[in-house]
């Protein structure tokens, strides 16, 4: 390939920067000279001297000489051979030998010379020719008329390529002048714009690359390394008359643009003072979502799950979701009352979810916009795992029926760095949705950033060419171009699944919201925008112009649907009250009760019976397919396995194969994803197995348990954190009915996802009336690695729990179940895998579903005390929110001096010491499994039960760090402030752990000396 370009330069010895005096230039303002109309008539104008098939002759020499020069006649080696030497233009030809072969090749190459002497002219003319396309097909999109405002280039540059020709003296840039633009030229088979047509003239060339690729259509695809691809949308946008709108169709867009824009009116109208991020001067939107979904379900696509941010969103739920619009016109009631628990969420975050016919296919589609918060570009991986999970459940292993739409604002999308791990997921084998279509609306600002302030790439799509994505930039003020890269995205999709871009080039006629006042910071701008006559009306005029509309009947739309609206909005006065639960974007059929509530309020034993114990056990412990060879440290693991499982016990690894095969075995699903998950970052997990001998070939043993489990999924996820949770969430919203993980490396990592955390899995239920049964596994434990790897940061969680620290709630017989129904998430730090084993259990067992944080372990893993036994999973057995002492101290409690509340693998570190002290009557050592909701329960029976003690709160974190802040005011209230609570712990700190391990050490010992020294809070009280 590089000797071919190499020669092919050669052969041209006039060299672009010899012939082009400068590369580029300031585009101009005036018209371009080749300004295309929309249809292409011309005809190829018949070349006297050149047939079609004699260039393409010569070119076929050319290959064929630079393949094999032997392969071609003498004449033509030596003429190439002189022009690959830098013979000068007319030189390098000489006059054929007599031929004796083939008399036709003779006749053919005789009338060829014949007719064009200069034959070098001829391959030097066709090379430009073909680059020149190749330009418009790269380059194009840098001149199309993108801006509706006509003031501000697309791509932030106003530069003018010196390839693209804008005026015939451009033409010298490829060795070309004037004269050659009536000279017919054999078209490549990289391009379409010929249609039926082989040849064309240069001029019609041009003509037709500018109709493609410089009109209201800017199409950005050469990146991409597929030329199947590439000669897809070449064909899509380069084909004559490809752009041609039967009257209905027009008829359509144009009632679809009159709801878009009639909608906002109305709601301005009415609403003159309220937020609604309105859609003005983007209208077309709504016809762009429309056409997206009409052209899936024709192919086929059953549900589209979308996501999007504040603008336009009423109108999207309004005219694409079809939401009644007297739920959305009562919304602007301030008196509205709220019927659902919880705090509600303001109108432009809520989700949706609605099924019904599609008219133009008539077909079934369900249509869920998921809620999302005020983040920008948060909502992205929820979506495509919401998206993931529905296809998964239904089976749709190429996502021909379900289909995510993700809409951004263009600072967003260029500015959120969510966006691009979003697109990274887009083609893992567990994480991708087969393709989504993303629709910018490109309003060329963000709140009062000018977009050259706001990127530092041309585009504010760029970021999708990482992932070969197309990029459709259309100029929204031309609604049948808007339509038409809606459909091509569409077909893209169902073509390729893979990832498309709508890049929506329009403006905001209002300020960032409706109060707002663009002028401080947009002057300019928005005096055009003040003069820009509104998209429907240019439409309308259009449309009426070329009869295809009568004013009458485009007036009569208009009216048709504000009364619509009207009517709605009086029936909107009607509803006083709000349900949220209207407004959920996933329903869990069956689940709940008519009425929304859990079916019942008891959880029931998460034990195991004996046999099930022993027989995942035993699946846990082998290599359940033939042939396969594991690594030799692994066959030891299992081994040891085994033998635990003979000893009726299991350590953490186990405990957690317990939970997870006796939930598949009983029909629910199992996923778990994070940063190398499948063996484990402490390498104790290996639910992945894989041969030795045979690249790619693994063994997932937890799929062998029984025929008729639910599938396990367990896989290592990108190296990101805000998308993969974002993700997991996204699945668990989907169902109740699975059991869906996410396991951060280190538990601290978790701050880079701070966005989900905050924004989703904390309030997701009490703003969007959502549950959500998302397990978070976080690695935590002070073992001396340093400052990073030590902290899961318990203290975040733990301040964002909902339950009120000073009031003591009343104690019922259903207090425990109560208690997590109530509460935002659950928060356990647990101390053994038995504990481990339920507490993941019930998360499925239980009627309703809550987020479960879990604190895990890193030493405690290969702990030799931290195991189970398989009387503590029996039937019966269920998760202990708080584990007693049951040592000595508990068999003569009055005569305990102390009790030490402690949670987690501290635990294992007071005991050690309480024995090297031998003060096990003197010291109970009372574990919190569940910390939030809090047992106050049980930990009002055992600060009870030992009326003589003091109490102590020990914990290895920093003192401003772990578990003090929650658990002190709790312990006090439990009490009834009667008796004080001490601490024992790590000094306040900056940083969550030291560097240095000795430093580690010496502190350990400090704060064990406080928790086990009787004396130390004597001289403080
Ligand atoms: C992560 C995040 N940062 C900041 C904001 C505040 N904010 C709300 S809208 C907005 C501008 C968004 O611009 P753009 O993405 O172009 O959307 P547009 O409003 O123009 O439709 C900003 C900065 C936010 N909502 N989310
Ligand atoms: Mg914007």
């Amino acid at each position: 390939m590089h000797r071919l370009r190499t020669c092919a330069a050669k052969l041209r010895p006039l060299t672009a920067s010899q012939t082009a005096p400068k590369f580029s230039q300031k585009r101009p303002a005036a018209p371009r000279t080749f300004q295309p109309i929309r249809c292409y008539t011309a005809p190829v104008a018949a070349e006297p001297f050149l047939s079609g098939t004699s260039s393409n002759y010569v070119e076929e020499m050319y290959y064929a000489w630079l393949e094999n020069p032997k392969s071609v006649h003498k004449s033509w080696d030596i003429f190439f051979r002189n022009a690959n030497a830098g013979a000068p233009p007319g030189m390098a030809y000489q006059s054929p030998p007599p031929l004796g072969a083939s008399l036709s090749g003779l006749a053919q190459v005789q009338s060829l010379v014949n007719a064009q002497p200069n034959v070098e002219k001829l391959v030097e003319d066709h090379l430009a020719v073909q680059s020149l396309i190749r330009a418009y097909q790269i380059r194009g999109h840098h001149v199309a008329q993108l801006d509706p405002l006509g003031i501000m280039d697309a791509d932030l540059d106003s530069v003018v390529l010196s390839d693209l020709i804008t005026s015939p003296d451009k033409l010298g840039f490829y060795g070309l002048d004037e004269s050659d633009l009536d000279k017919v030229f054999r078209l490549p088979t990289t391009t379409f714009i010929g249609g039926n047509e082989s040849a064309l003239p240069l001029r019609e060339i041009i003509r037709r690359l500018e109709m493609a690729y410089c009109q209201h259509i800017g199409v950005e695809f050469m990146f991409i390394n597929d030329l199947d691809q590439c000669q897809w949308i070449r064909e899509k946008f380069e084909k004559p008359g490809v752009m041609q709108f039967t009257l209905e169709e027009k008829r359509t867009l144009l009632a679809r643009m009159v709801r878009s824009t009639r909608f906002e009116e109305f709601l301005q109208r009415k609403w003159s003072s309220e937020k609604r991020f309105g859609l003005e001067g983007s209208e077309s939107l709504i016809p762009a979502l429309k056409t997206i979904i009409d052209k899936s379900s024709e192919n086929g696509v059953e549900t589209v799950i979308m996501g999007m941010p504040h603008r336009g969103r009423l109108n999207v739920l309004a005219n694409v979701i079809r939401k009644e619009l007297e739920q959305i016109f009562c919304q602007f009631d301030s008196k509205l009352e709220a019927a659902d628990e919880g705090s509600g969420d303001v109108k432009y975050h809520l989700g949706m979810y609605h099924r019904r016919i599609n008219r133009v296919t008539d077909r079934n589609i369900t249509l869920s916009l998921v809620a999302n918060p005020s983040h920008l570009e948060a909502v992205d991986p929820v979506v495509q795992g919401k998206t993931k999970a529905e296809q998964f459940y239904c089976g749709d292993t190429d996502g021909n029926r379900v289909l995510s739409i993700l809409m951004h604002g263009d600072a967003a999308f260029a500015g959120q760095g969510i966006v691009y791990e979003t697109f990274h997921l887009s083609d893992l084998p567990s994480y991708t949705t087969h393709g989504t279509v993303h629709v910018v609306v490109n309003n060329q600002i963000g709140f009062t950033t000018d977009p050259r302030m706001a990127r530092s790439s041309p585009y504010p799509t760029d970021v999708a060419r990482v992932v070969n994505a197309p990029i459709f930039h259309v100029n929204a003020d031309d609604p049948e171009a808007v339509v038409y890269v809606c459909n091509v995205a569409a077909e893209w999709r169902a073509t390729f699944h893979k990832d498309v871009v709508v890049d929506l080039v329009s403006y905001r006629r209002n300020g960032h919201n409706e109060m707002d006042e663009p002028m401080f910071t947009q002057p300019l701008m928005y005096k055009q925008i003040k003069k820009q006559k509104p998209v429907l009306q240019k439409y309308a005029e259009k449309l009426i112009a070329e009869g295809a509309v009568t004013r009458q009947e485009y007036e009569e739309e208009i009216s048709k649907y504000d009364k619509i609206c009207e009517e709605a909005h009086a029936r909107s006065k009607d509803e006083k009250i709000m349900h949220i639960k209207h407004w959920l974007d996933s329903p869990w059929p069956g689940f709940f009760t008519l009425d929304g509530q859990p079916k019942s309020m008891t959880c029931p034993s998460t034990g195991l019976g004996e046999e099930d114990l022993g027989h995942i056990g035993q699946v846990a412990s082998s290599v359940p397919v033939e042939d396969f060879t594991i690594h030799g440290g692994l066959s030891r693991i299992l081994k040891g396995r085994g033998e635990m499982i003979r000893n009726r016990t299991v350590d953490w690894a186990l405990g957690e194969y317990m939970a997870f095969g006796s939930l598949l075995k009983e029909g629910i699903h199992v996923r778990l994803s994070g940063q190398d998950v499948e063996r484990g970052t402490f390498s104790h997990r290996h639910h992945v197995l894989h041969d030795q001998n045979v690249d790619k070939r693994t063994c997932i043993p937890m799929n062998h348990i029984s025929a008729n489990q639910a599938p396990y999924t367990v896989c290592n996820s990108s190296l990101s954190e805000y998308g993969v949770l974002g993700f997991e969430l996204g699945f668990a919203m989907a169902s109740p009915n699975a059991l869906v993980l996410w396991e951060a490396q280190f538990g601290d990592f978790h701050n880079t996802a701070q966005a989900i955390i905050d924004q989703f899995i904390c309030p997701g239920q009490a703003k969007w009336v959502r549950q959500n049964g998302i397990v978070l596994l976080l690695p935590h434990g002070m073992e001396g690695m340093g400052p990073e790897h030590s902290s899961a940061r318990p203290e975040r969680f733990l301040q964002m729990c909902n339950d009120d620290p000073d009031v003591l709630p009343k104690i019922s017989e259903d207090f425990a179940v109560r208690q997590l129904y109530d509460c935002n998430w659950i928060v356990v730090n647990c101390s053994n895998p038995a504990n481990y084993f339920h507490v993941l259990r019930r998360q499925i067992l239980q009627p309703f579903r809550k987020p479960l944080i879990i604190f895990t372990p890193k030493s405690l893993l290969r702990h030799p005390e931290a195991k189970s036994s398989f009387d503590d999973m029996l039937p019966g057995t269920r998760f202990l929110r708080l584990i007693p002492d049951n040592g000595a101290a508990a068999q003569a409690p009055e005569g305990v001096r102390r009790v030490i509340f402690c949670t987690g693998k501290v635990y294992y570190e007071l005991t050690r010491e309480r024995k090297t002290r031998g003060l096990e009557a003197q010291v109970a050592i009372s574990r919190i499994e569940q910390l939030s909701p809090f047992p106050f329960d049980l930990v009002k029976a055992e600060a009870e039960k030992y009326p003589e003690a003091e109490l102590v709160w020990c914990q290895e974190e920093h003192k401003n760090q772990g578990y003090y802040d929650y658990v002190k005011p709790r312990i006090r209230t439990t009490i009834e402030r009667t008796r004080p609570v001490w601490y024992a712990g790590r000094d306040p700190a900056a940083a969550p752990a030291t560097g240095n391990k000795n430093a580690h050490l010496q502190e350990l010992k400090r704060f064990l000396d406080t928790a086990l020294n009787l004396d130390s809070f004597q001289s403080r009280v």
